[in-house]
Parts: structure tokens; C-alpha cells; sequence
């Protein structure tokens, strides 16, 4: 699957703000790029069902203006759901949501000091109005965030549709073998 970072839409060394032409239908905007090993994981659920996606770097409290250039102007790129990972003081999801009417998912990046629950309590407590689907701190939740992301897409793609039917249809499978497996090790002990 194609990632496509910020550069190549807008040429070497141009800010995020300039960028021109359409974007593909998911943006990953980080507030650093210390936070893309936490983040990773949503990039690979969005490979898994081969949606495309953009990465940037961009940070509501050092690049306020490209922020605002960004979220204000994703509509009318094509981009149609927005992934926004932040660690600490999380503002990022918060202030792009407030530009757009883009749907917008925050991923709260774990942090060294209190686990992540800075980053997440900074995402989750958004004021009504502007809502923000934040989802958990660690791998699962980055994950969910790109599940999520496809099944936005869904809603008016039969092809992902027919894709995530059979994901739910893969997960009961993985479940059941989990089971047998620990059937097979408990063997006697439990009847
Ligand atoms: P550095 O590693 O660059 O010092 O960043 C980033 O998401 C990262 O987790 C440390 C942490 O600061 C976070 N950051 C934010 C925002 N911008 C950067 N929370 C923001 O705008 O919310």
C-alpha cells in the first residue's frame, strides 16, 4: 500500500500549509515525529484494507498556523477522516476539530510521566460542539483508530464494506482457535 507523506504532495521543504491538489481520503497528523513508533499501528490497519493514507507532522502549539492551513482546507482536499496523535498536553485533535468539519480521531500518544493518561484526558474532555472520537492509549487503540478510519469509508464503499464483514468474520475464527488451543492445554483439568 502507498503512503503518502506531506512532501509528496508539495515538493521539498514546502510546509504542510501550502500543500495544493487533492489529498488521499485519510491524513495522519502527528504532533512530533517522536510519536509515529506509537502510531504506526493505525497505518497498518489502513494498509490491511488498502485505504491511502497521508502522514505530516504538525503541533498546535509549535505550528499553530499550519494547523489551522491544514484543517480548515482537508474538506476540500478529499480528505475525509482525519487521524490526530498527540502525547502530553494533547491539543492537536482538539484545535483541528475546531477548524473542520472533517470527521477527526484522536490517538493519545503514551507518555514516559503518567503512562498517557495526560495525553488522553488532554484529547478525551473536549467542550460539547466539538467532538473528537478519541480512542485508547497503546497499540490496540492506534489500531482502533485506523479501523475506524475504515469503516467512515465504508459507510459509502461496498468494497471496504465486503472487507470488514469479512474481518468480523476472521476475528470470530481467531477467537475460536484461541479457545481450542486452550482447551487442548487445560486438557482434564477443567470439564
Ligand atoms: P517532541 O518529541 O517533539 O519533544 O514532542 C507531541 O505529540 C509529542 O508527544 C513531545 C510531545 O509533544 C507533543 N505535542 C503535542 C502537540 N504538539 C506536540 N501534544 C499539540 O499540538 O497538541
Amino acid at each position: 500500500m502507498k503512503r503518502q507523506g506531506a512532501g509528496e504532495h508539495a515538493g521539498k521543504g514546502e510546509p504542510a500549509g501550502k500543500l495544493v491538489g487533492t489529498w488521499p481520503p485519510v491524513a495522519i497528523v502527528l504532533g512530533s515525529d517522536s510519536d509515529w513508533p506509537k502510531v504506526e499501528p493505525a497505518a497498518y490497519a489502513l494498509e490491511e484494507f488498502g485505504v491511502r493514507y497521508s502522514v505530516s507532522v504538525m503541533s498546535a502549539h509549535r505550528s499553530p498556523e499550519l494547523v489551522r492551513d491544514f484543517a480548515s482546507r482537508a474538506a476540500e482536499r478529499g480528505v475525509q477522516v482525519i487521524l490526530a496523535a498527540a502525547g502530553g498536553a494533547a491539543h492537536l485533535a482538539g484545535v483541528i476539530a475546531a477548524h473542520t468539519i472533517v470527521p477527526v480521531i484522536g490517538i493519545p500518544v503514551p507518555t514516559e510521566l503518567i503512562g498517557g493518561l495526560d495525553s488522553l484526558l488532554s484529547m478525551v474532555q473536549m467542550p460539547g460542539d466539538v467532538p473528537v472520537a478519541t480512542v485508547g492509549l497503546g497499540t490496540g487503540g492506534a489500531r482502533n483508530a485506523g479501523l475506524l478510519a475504515v469503516q467512515i469509508l465504508a459507510l459509502k464503499d461496498p468494497d471496504l464494506q465486503a472487507r470488514l464483514l469479512r474481518f468480523k468474520e476472521e476475528l470470530v475464527e481467531k477467537v475460536k482457535s484461541k479457545d481450542a488451543a486452550l482447551q487442548a492445554r487445560l486438557g482434564e483439568r477443567v470439564k
